[in-house]
């Protein structure tokens, strides 16, 4: 897909170019809003806070995840209130997305956890798991996945 496909934000939204709108292969794409909305999340600094953001991407070849948007950091919380949204195009082929939680940090930011999730199969606001490599759960985010129609 290439990268005049993808849309992040709501103010470019349904800017597509006109070859892509041309193209058969996009037949069948589907427009999701996702919103990032609050999340009750593990204190992660010493401070007994977090400064927690959220990334949302299409994993690649060799693990090589596509970051489609990041949210701001809403700091000092552990009940994180991001009401956040993006739109973009999803895929028949490719319906599988990974949300990663971060803690940032001064120097490096900190690695909290993932949780993934199958856009079509989410439909609806959820409460999804936060899990760390251990498969700890770092908290809960919630998020809701609407429908937007045909992409073309
Ligand atoms: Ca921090």
């Amino acid at each position: 897909m290439s990268s005049s496909a993808i849309a992040s934000g709501t103010d470019n939204c349904h800017k597509i170019d006109k070859k892509v709108k041309e193209n058969k292969n996009y037949r069948n794409h589907r427009w999701w809003k996702v919103t990032f909305k609050t999340g009750q999340v593990e204190a992660m600094d010493i401070t007994g806070k977090t400064d927690c953001y959220l990334r949302i991407g299409k994993p690649g070849k060799k693990d090589a995840t596509k970051w489609l948007y990041k949210t701001k950091v809403q700091e000092k919380t552990l009940t994180p209130e991001w009401s956040e949204e993006i739109r973009f195009v999803v895929s028949p082929k490719c319906q599988e997305y990974i949300i990663e939680a971060w803690d940032k940090d001064l120097i490096k930011d900190e690695y909290m956890g993932c949780v993934k999730v199958n856009i079509p199969k989410h439909r609806g606001t959820h409460n999804l798991y936060i899990n760390d490599k251990k498969g700890k759960s770092k908290g809960t985010i919630s998020v809701s996945f609407e429908d937007e129609g045909w992409f073309i």
